[in-house]
């Protein structure tokens, strides 16, 4: 059974830049994180086809899990765990006819009506947030803040990946609120060193 805790990695290729995501992966899986999600806005059903079926055997092999963001067919496809889905991707209930009871379904939210929906919709985790301003996502929601974390922790049981602006600097006050899992995209892709960003953010999360 998955252990939804410490940090989610999400591989965005845009934000990575001349970064191999290969490497990135490595060097994560090194440090002991063992959430990736692969998240291509952008390209061509196929870019995200074959990125999607090089990298999904890496992480697997090293004993992380591997979800897919905003597409259940690649997800399927290339034998990854899950799909992520937004509020404006497939429906959670179409998704899961897709993917099949044994995959991991989680849903981005903002609110707390939109936590709850997807619990009751049988959503694996929730996705929440944005926690803090960040530059990485192309019209956010509105900031959800610590205090709007803190609302849907109390109201929600099944896993919150917490996201939006975490870095090595609040991502202690974030896990303190009782999120299970932090998800980061430009704290590790855009940092100097990743490796070394990865391993300031995992000692942050468990100090
Ligand atoms: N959803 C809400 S905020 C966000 C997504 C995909 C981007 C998070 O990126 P960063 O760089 O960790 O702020
Ligand atoms: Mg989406």
């Amino acid at each position: 059974i998955l252990r939804l805790s410490g940090l989610y990695l999400i591989l965005d290729p845009s934000v990575a830049g001349s970064r191999s995501l290969t490497d990135l992966i490595q060097a994560a899986l090194d440090a002991g994180v063992r959430l990736f999600q692969l998240r291509m806005k952008t390209l061509e059903t196929r870019k995200v086809y074959e990125m999607a079926a090089a990298l999904c055997p890496l992480v697997q092999k090293g004993g992380g899990t591997f979800i897919v963001n905003d597409r259940c067919d690649v997800a399927a496809v290339v034998g990854a765990d899950g799909a992520h889905l937004g509020q404006e991707d497939l429906p959670l209930v179409d998704a899961r006819a897709i993917l099949g009871p044994g995959k991991l379904i989680g849903i981005s939210t903002h609110n707390l009506a939109q936590a709850t929906e997807a619990e009751a919709g049988g959503a694996d985790y929730i996705g929440f947030g944005p926690i803090f301003p960040t530059a990485t996502k192309e019209n956010p929601d509105p900031v959800v803040g610590l205090a709007g974390l803190r609302e849907v922790r109390a109201k929600v049981r099944i896993p919150i990946v917490a996201i939006g602006g975490i870095n090595a600097g609040n991502i202690g006050e974030v896990k303190s609120t009782g999120a299970d899992c932090c998800a980061v995209v430009s704290a590790v892709l855009s940092a100097p060193d990743p490796a070394k960003a990865i391993k300031g953010l995992l000692k942050a999360i468990e100090g």
